[in-house]
């Protein structure tokens, strides 16, 4: 593994790809129940820069762990071969192996993300602004795919509300409109009609202000893989992952409910609310549990109870109060 000088405090010794996956999971395990005996001043886990991870071979992308309930779990975190390996990223094909194998046709660099709509300041941020708009945080964070399968994420970013603060929301403003790039030069799939493109997603705006809704630039120590939504995606870790908008170039904020890809194609079955829900079933399947990718087991590995809000019921509950969750599925 090449080692650039910028590269070489994050990793401690002995901690490069020569050590084997099963190692520093388990290592990952040790120290975590290591600062949990340890009781309060550190945080629970390991960070993935900690460890060593530098599983990608991409640009370091170091974050400090961050404090913030719910931000972290003492669940083992999913492979990277998984992570950016089975992905949906349906300009890239529908098939789960497809972005990884098309997704480097991705022109990341230059990229501009343009913040707009009901804005004191609406403007257009260049891709190294952003990278150093606020201090990165490592979050691991389970992820939830509407289809039935799960993943536990360490990714690197900074909450939208700081990107947010920045261009000044107006008073008028209520929910956030995101947009993914189009690009039918790089991006196959546009060709067909599964989607409407451009790839849109929608948050009221309490919710893209929430403390736990991240702007990811990387994951496991490095910038993200392609496939993964580089330069920079949503994470929004209590909705089920369609509502995490991969590869931003817009975000417009708005008064009415945006328009969103998933609910233009199929209303029944995606709402605009889409918060990982246990009792409300999706019209073809239950969503009562999960596979957990990377498992021991693989297909028969047992799945696991899906938890309402995916599990972060108590830091975003409160955003719900009184409203029929039946209903704003
Ligand atoms: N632009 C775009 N963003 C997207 C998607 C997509 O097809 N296009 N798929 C969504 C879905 S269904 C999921 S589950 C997550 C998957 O993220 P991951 O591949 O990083 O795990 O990305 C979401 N963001
Ligand atoms: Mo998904």
């Amino acid at each position: 593994m090449l080692i650039r000088s910028q590269d070489k405090d994050l990793l401690p010794p002995a901690a490069s790809e020569i050590t084997p996956r099963a190692v520093w999971q388990q290592r990952r395990q040790l120290l975590q129940l290591a600062a949990l005996a340890g009781g309060a001043s550190l945080a629970p886990w390991a960070s993935a820069s900690q460890t060593g991870e530098r599983p990608g071979k991409l640009a370091a992308l170091p974050g400090a762990r961050s404090t913030l309930p719910g931000a972290s779990t003492l669940e083992a975190l999913t492979p990277y071969a998984d992570v950016t390996g089975y992905n949906n990223f349906y300009e890239f094909g529908t098939d789960k192996a497809d972005p990884a194998r098309q997704a480097h046709r991705l022109k990341t660099r230059p990229w501009t993300v343009q913040v707009e709509g009901l804005v004191g300041k609406p403007r257009s941020f260049a891709i190294e602004d952003l990278l150093k708009l606020a201090g990165m945080e490592e979050r691991i964070y389970r992820l939830r795919c509407v289809e039935g399968w799960s993943m536990v994420i360490p990714w690197v970013g900074y909450p939208l509300a700081e990107l947010l603060k920045q261009v000044q929301p107006l008073g008028s403003a209520k929910y956030v409109e995101f947009v993914s790039q189009a690009d039918p030069s790089t991006m196959p799939e546009l060709r067909s009609g599964v989607l409407d493109w451009p790839y849109t997603e929608g948050l009221r705006l309490d919710e893209a202000m929430h403390p736990l809704t991240l702007l990811a630039f990387g994951l496991y120590g490095e910038v993200l893989p392609n496939q993964n939504g580089a330069p920079l995606r949503l994470v929004v870790p209590w909705k089920y992952g369609f509502k995490s908008a991969k590869s931003l170039v817009k975000i417009r904020l708005v008064e009415q409910p945006p328009k969103t890809s998933w609910n233009l194609a199929a209303p029944r079955e995606y709402g605009f609310y889409s918060n990982v829900n246990p009792e409300v079933a999706h019209p073809r399947w239950s969503q009562a549990n999960e596979r957990r990718l990377g498992e021991p087991g693989g297909l028969f590995a047992k799945r696991r109870p899906t938890l309402p809000f995916n599990g972060y019921a108590a830091q975003v509950a409160q955003l719900y109060t009184g409203m029929d969750l039946r209903r704003f599925y």
